[in-house]
């Protein structure tokens, strides 16, 4: 390995010592869209299954040591719950990530949850935020992740100021219940399910919220949740310089909020994303950042999917740590922007599958875990297992 390679082994080893990604429980269930959903015999179903393919993730990739949890759909019991949570954490050697509280599925929320005209329908809402972040202590989980899907279908219907009192108000509330060590992370998304407006509909509006609710209140960047024509890198330089970027779901999109798999689509925009990351990072900017993935997997088989998302999220992560930051500042200081293009791309287009499998075996991991995953069987054994209660599908995930 010549004296260069050496270099960006070192480089590759910091680098990905360093990327931890959460996985979504929901990433393992039958989902679909609003016309149909396609089932998987392999589906988990069970918040026992959800956490047995969290582990079989991080056994194969060694990077995914915590699984996101939905409230309604893995905790339906809410805090009583937990001690059989707990006992899962304890089997399957995978933590309790994020909390993310379901404020859009009851019916009381068809004019919004935390922000609907109703007082009683806020209380109620509020109540569930109240919930996720005392589940949040019990499983000692950093991050209570909300979003809502709050918002409205034709102009004139609902007061936009109203609601946004509404929230900071409900806002503020939960962050003060949070313990010191815990964060609100408040995610935006543009439109859909309302597609007139949306209470939290982009970083601006998400920024007002979380510094209005409190200090320990972020911003959560799902790279599906933006118009087509909107610069993603642009709104995270401006949270970094701002100290609001809490984390990110990460997914990719053609169109809208598809939650294709990373990196199926545009590459090229999780890389400069990552770039801001690796370069906020060596100026010194102290980063607090949760990497999270957030797709459904109609058509993919879930546990390949999640596989080869992880894999992407490493590679693309460690791509963008290989740019020569040092001679890319001098390059765009002199405004040689065709040597600083050529340099920052180049880094793009290097394959670091190498580099990255090179990493897995020096920590005793699968030189290619989706390979791995295949040959190991896993798949149709829990197809068997599963088989019986996967055919009639219940709800969402
Ligand atoms: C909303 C969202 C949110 C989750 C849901 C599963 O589109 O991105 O983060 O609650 O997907
Ligand atoms: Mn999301």
């Amino acid at each position: 390995m010549g004296q260069s390679e050496s270099a960006s082994f070192d480089l590759a080893v910091k680098a990905l010592d360093a990327f931890h990604i959460e996985i979504p429980s929901w990433g393992f269930a039958n989902t679909g869209t609003r016309f149909g959903k396609f089932t998987q015999a392999a589906a988990a179903a069970t918040i026992e299954e959800k956490f047995a393919d969290g582990a079989e993730v991080n056994h194969l990739t060694g990077v995914t040591p915590t699984l996101a949890l939905h409230v309604l759909w893995d905790l339906p019991n809410g805090v009583a719950d937990v001690p059989a949570v707990k006992a899962l954490e304890k089997k399957f050697g995978i933590r309790s990530g994020s909390i993310n509280p379901n404020l859009f599925q009851d019916q009381e929320y068809k004019y919004g949850s935390l922000c609907n005209p109703s007082a009683a329908i806020r209380e109620h809402a509020l109540a569930h935020m109240l919930d996720s972040i005392e589940i949040g202590k019990a499983l000692g989980s950093r991050d209570i992740s909300l979003w809502m899907a709050d918002g409205s279908n034709y102009p004139g219907t609902q007061s936009i100021r109203k609601r946004i009192g509404w929230l900071e108000e409900a806002l503020g509330t939960s962050h003060d219940h949070l313990a010191p060590n815990q964060r609100l992370l408040v995610e935006y998304k543009p439109f859909e399910p309302a597609f007139y407006h949306t209470d939290i509909a982009d970083w601006g509006m998400s920024s007002h919220f979380a510094r209005h609710a409190g200090p320990q209140a972020r911003v959560l960047v799902d790279t599906g949740h933006h118009y087509t024509s909107q610069n993603i890198e642009q709104i995270v330089a401006w949270l970094l310089h701002t100290g609001l970027l809490g984390g990110f779901h990460f997914n990719d999109r053609r169109y809208a909020d598809d939650d294709l798999t990373l990196g199926s689509i545009d590459p090229y925009q999780i890389f400069r994303i990552f770039h801001e990351i690796h370069a906020a990072s060596a100026d010194g900017l102290e980063l607090d950042v949760a990497y999270m993935i957030d797709q459904s997997h109609n058509l993919k088989g879930k546990m390949e999917a999640m596989v080869q998302t992880v894999m992407t999220a490493q590679e693309l992560y460690l791509k963008a740590a290989l740019v020569d930051r040092e001679q890319l500042a001098e390059l765009q200081q002199s405004c040689d922007l065709v040597a600083a293009e050529e340099l920052f791309r180049g880094a793009f287009w290097r394959d670091v599958r190498p580099l990255a499998a090179a990493w897995r075996e020096a920590h005793g991991l699968p030189a290619d875990p989706l390979a791995a995953l295949r040959a190991s069987g896993y798949v149709e054994r829990i197809s068997r297992e599963r088989e019986s209660h996967n055919s009639a599908v219940s709800s969402y995930a």
